[in-house]
């Protein structure tokens, strides 16, 4: 730092600079995020300061993120389920996994608890299994890349705290069994939850859409993400479970506070993105959400004709906006649209190809050059 401060124009210039080095999404396809909307940034600007760590000083704010989760409760058929609202998916699993574990352990002994995830779970379960040391048991998917029941059934011991499944799978956009899902649970006497994620703000608002939530009785927790496709602002993300004994058991002291207890990982805790998600929320409404996910859909179905033009398919029909291509060397096609091109696009794992997220900064002339672009690299691999 330096001794003295320097001028306002000065640090204008360096952020302009700053900024200008960042890609601006019109060139992104590989991102779960967006721009957010412009309702959601105005909220968050008024709610800068806000601190949802100390919510008794902030009981608007407050309110506000009540009226999140009750909006979410509603929309995920489990009114009145409780929660919060955290930084992101990575923190809704965290979260979820350590109320599983806590209420475990609390019933039976256990040495060594295990989770059953599919192995197309987001690499924030290996973060959950190393900070909560839990073991990890990936079950094999099927063809469909939906995970494997029997492979599932298999993996289920008594030390089992409970099952993982995916409303929207970060590289295919699959939706696991999830019906089948619950009922493994009840019969096993486990724990469900539902990594939503990117899906939680698309699935509600396909016109083909498919159970994943609370109505599945087995389900007792879901992770919903509205700095996804919820189009609020970073960082903005929701963990609702079935029943309060899940919160409860995430229970903090927190004597000198405002507030008595906390149940959050983090102790301060933006209440801007709270206000911003309100505001979005209620400004879209389900009209609002359907419009923008039927947008993405379209851009996905003309993206796969163009696609076929240029004899290039999915790996998988895709089920929402996200789309994962067969291409030959997709690590060089990837590197090559980014040197020539670019364009920033991703990988999937397994099967290997080329990863595409259609979000709603997308547009038809964005895919229309995107392929031409991908058609020079491919001539050319
Ligand atoms: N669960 C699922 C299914 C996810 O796809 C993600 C993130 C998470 C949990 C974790 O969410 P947070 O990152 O909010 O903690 N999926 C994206 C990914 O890893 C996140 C992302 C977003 C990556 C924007 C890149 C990017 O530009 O691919």
């Amino acid at each position: 730092m330096n001794e003295t401060g320097l001028s306002e124009e000065k640090i204008r210039n360096i952020l302009n600079d700053s900024k200008s080095q960042d890609l601006k999404y019109e060139r992104v396809l590989s991102s779960m995020c967006t721009y957010p909307h412009r309702v959601a940034v105005e909220a968050h600007m008024q709610f800068i300061e806000s601190n949802m760590g100390d919510f008794g000083l902030f009981k608007g704010t407050s309110n506000l993120e009540k009226e999140v989760l009750s909006m979410l409760s509603n929309l995920l058929h489990h009114p009145g389920a409780s929660g919060y609202m955290t930084t992101g998916g990575t923190e809704s699993n965290i979260q979820a996994i350590r109320s599983m574990r806590n209420l475990f352990i609390q019933k039976s002994k256990c040495e060594k608890p295990n989770l059953v995830v599919p192995d197309s779970a987001h690499f924030s379960f290996d973060k959950v299994s190393d900070i909560l040391d839990v073991e990890l048991r990936k079950a094999s998917l099927e063809d469909d890349l939906k995970v494997s029941i029997d492979s599932v059934k298999s993996l289920i011991d008594e030390n089992t705290i409970g099952l993982v499944a995916i409303a929207g799978s970060t590289e295919f956009g699959q939706v696991d069994p999830i019906a089948r899902l619950s009922e493994i649970a009840l019969e096993n006497n486990i724990f469900l939850h539902i990594d939503a994620a990117f899906g939680g703000f698309v699935l509600p608002f396909l016109e083909m859409s498919c159970e994943f939530d609370f109505i599945l009785p087995g389900v007792t927790s879901i992770a919903i993400d509205p700095h996804k496709m919820g189009m609020s602002t970073i960082p903005s993300g929701v963990l609702l479970f079935r029943t309060n004994e899940h919160l409860e058991s995430l229970k903090a002291e927190t004597p000198y506070l405002t507030v008595s207890t906390q149940y959050t990982l983090t102790g301060t805790r933006s209440g801007a993105a709270v206000a911003a998600t309100y505001a979005v929320m209620s400004f879209l409404g389900k009209e609002g959400y359907r419009e923008k996910v039927s947008g993405c859909m379209e851009l996905t179905h003309y993206l796969m004709d163009r696609l076929a033009g240029i004899n290039v398919y999915p790996l998988l029909k895709p089920v929402m906006n996200v789309v994962a291509l067969k291409v030959s060397k997709p690590d060089l096609v990837r590197s090559r649209l980014a040197k020539e091109f670019n364009w920033q696009v991703s990988i999937t794992q397994k099967p290997h190809g080329l990863r595409l997220v259609i979000m709603p900064h997308v547009t038809f002339e964005m895919i229309d050059s995107f392929v031409k672009d991908l058609e020079k690299v491919l001539q050319t691999i």
